[in-house]
């Protein structure tokens, strides 16, 4: 805590930010914080204006998952916060540090139903780790430190919720002392248990989830894997949580993953899941292959308690933190005998194998080949999502960072995503809203600016977030848009398809010219009809970043699609009154 001296609230909030390193913070303006926002710049924190508040909570996400350090928005109260909602909950399931100011209606006519009112803690109740009401002006910095503190200790958004007449006044106060509580490894009983099974494996297969990302665990999950000559798969929608060139790298399991990863993971009697809650829909069946080894012992670490054995039943639960824990799992099978040694080299041939095996079918799967697929692109001219993807993928410069959304297209890109750093994807996790990837990777620019950005984005994802184009024309921000052009929301056609007959409803789209688009907005925008253009086109993209411009790649693909999302939870239609007997 700062020495006390006389200050106002403003300037007690102001304060804590700059205590707690904020440099940026996202959203629009609005009369309720101005005391504030007024003093930001002597503070060294730079407002950036968006232009909608969902842009500004997704950007305070993807520079908090970009850079490890809190991101930060702030919204006028009434209509302005309640914008934020989507990027809120997005932002939960994404477990980011994200901390979101909430002025609200004053505390005098609160309940009057005066101009912008609406209560703003039960809105967000649901989809916060911790709600930060500030009761009594003299407690700002107390409460705004513990919505810094508590964001970073439990990984996920926090509310500071402040009435917006709290922001005036004067008192004496002190600025807490950030505090980052560390994790530690765990219960060291449950450490030499799952240490005893790694070493009885003879199979181990180890899962890297997020948490080895947030906790910067790379190293550590190297050493474990090289250890124990284990396969390593990366959890859903974190391909950036092992290096890809790695030879015991097996690729993504979920959705559209690597088939490698999950024949490997399927012959496992040991996995350690390092830092992943193994999310319900990361480890669905896929290709038509139940993976999950079901027998196999299970060691989960996660630093959230209550996701250990909650999706998955597990023989040891770590409640740690993934690195601390990673670490000391080491020590400790440094110190014993390997059962797994033996059969260590046949395991690694098998491991090459597989991903050879994949890599091979992937090369030859260039397009889709169920029976609608076929249809719709024999008579295009445009490219194969596949073929694209994979171009896309030859194209992307190292060090590259790439947010995806919600879509057919996005989703197929799993499985030509591959990273060889942590923070370099930044998909819309278990959310899963359409409009998440492109103010993502906004912000995730503006944390590593050094770093080339690129949003993977469907047209009608792109139909729900292209607003924020106003963002970069006017901040000079430099990202790269790759909108998939398939005039359709795919993913949903895709249903259509599969259950219900080809009635199509709402699915087709009429777009503009998305590269005419961009260009009235001040960025560039470039139409991509060919697989050969895409290089050159994401290396002037590329170049254009570093001068602080924003292009538009519109790319034009045919209507084909891959396997649905949610073919676990639609079945074919039963119609039980007469005037709907048509529609099965
Ligand atoms: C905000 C929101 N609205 C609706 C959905 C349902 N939804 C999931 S995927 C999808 C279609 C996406 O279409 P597009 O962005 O064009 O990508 P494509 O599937 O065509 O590749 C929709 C509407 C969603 N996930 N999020
Ligand atoms: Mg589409």
């Amino acid at each position: 805590m700062t020495q006390p001296q006389k200050m106002g609230p403003s300037e007690a909030l102001v304060e804590t930010l700059a205590a707690n390193g904020v440099s940026h913070v996202f959203g629009i303006v609005g009369s309720a914080f101005m005391d504030a926002l007024d003093i930001f710049p002597a503070a060294g924190i730079k407002f950036v204006p968006v232009a909608h508040e969902q842009g500004a909570i997704h950007m305070a996400d993807g520079y908090a998952r970009a850079s490890g350090r809190h991101g930060v928005c702030i919204a006028q109260n009434g209509p302005g916060v309640t914008n934020f909602v989507t990027g809120v909950a997005a932002a939960y399931w994404a477990h980011s540090p994200v901390v979101f100011i909430t002025p609200e209606t004053g505390s005098m006519t609160m309940g009057l139903g005066g101009f912008q009112e609406t209560e703003q803690l039960p809105i967000f109740s649901k989809i916060t780790k911790y709600q930060g009401h500030v009761n009594n002006p003299r407690r700002m910095a107390e409460i705004a430190a513990r919505c810094f503190d508590r964001a970073m200790l439990e990984m996920g958004p926090t509310q500071l919720n402040i009435p917006r007449d709290y922001f005036y006044g004067e008192f004496e106060t002190g600025i807490p002392q950030p505090m980052r509580i560390a994790h530690g490894a765990g219960d060291a009983a449950a450490i030499a248990e799952a240490a005893q099974l790694l070493a009885a494996a003879s199979f181990p297969v180890i899962v890297a989830g997020g948490g080895v990302i947030m906790s910067g665990a790379t190293a550590e999950a190297i050493e474990l894997a090289d250890t124990l000559g284990a396969a390593v798969c990366t959890s859903y929608l974190h391909n950036d949580s092992f290096p890809a060139s790695h030879a015991l790298w097996a690729g993504p399991l979920g959705y559209q993953g690597s088939k490698a990863a999950m024949k490997l993971i399927a012959r496992a009697d040991v996995v350690l899941a390092l830092g992943t809650r193994l999310g319900p829909f990361g480890t669905l069946p896929q290709y038509g292959l139940d993976y999950w080894p079901k027998q196999a012992k299970i060691i989960q670490i996660d630093s959230d308690p209550r996701m250990l054995g909650l999706v998955r039943p597990i023989s040891v639960g770590i409640h740690g933190d993934a690195r601390a824990a990673a670490g000391a799992l080491l020590a400790q099978l440094r110190t014993l005998k390997l059962a797994g040694a033996a059969s260590r080299a046949e395991r690694g041939q098998r491991i090459a194998a597989e991903k050879s095996d994949w890599e091979a079918e992937l090369k030859g799967w260039t397009h889709e080949r169920d029976p609608y697929s076929l249809e719709v692109a024999a008579n295009s001219r445009h490219m194969h999502p596949r073929e694209m993807l994979r171009a896309l993928e030859a194209s992307l410069p190292q060090n590259a960072m790439v947010s995806t959304d919600i879509g057919n297209i996005c989703s197929v890109a799993n499985s030509y995503l591959r990273f060889e750093r942590p923070r370099s994807m930044f998909a819309a996790m278990s959310f899963g809203n359409c409009g998440y990837a492109f103010p993502v990777i906004c912000g995730a620019k503006v944390a590593a600016p050094e770093r080339p950005a690129f949003a993977y984005v469907g047209d009608g994802a792109w139909g729900i977030s292209f607003n924020e184009l106003l963002t970069c024309a006017r901040e000079k921000l430099g990202v790269t848009v790759i909108v998939f052009n398939n005039s359709q929301w795919g993913a949903e056609k895709k249903n259509h398809v599969d259950f219900y007959q080809r009635r199509y409803q709402g699915v087709n789209l009429e777009n503009p010219s998305w590269a005419a688009v961009a260009r009235a907005f001040g960025c560039q925008g470039v139409t991509v009809e060919r697989l050969a253009d895409i290089g050159p086109a994401i290396a002037a993209a590329t170049a254009a970043q570093a001068e602080g411009r924003t292009t538009v790649l519109e790319m034009m693909v045919t209507q084909e699609l891959g396997d649905p999302f949610r073919r676990d939870a639609l079945s074919k239609p039963v119609r039980h009154l007469a005037k709907y007997q048509k529609f099965v």
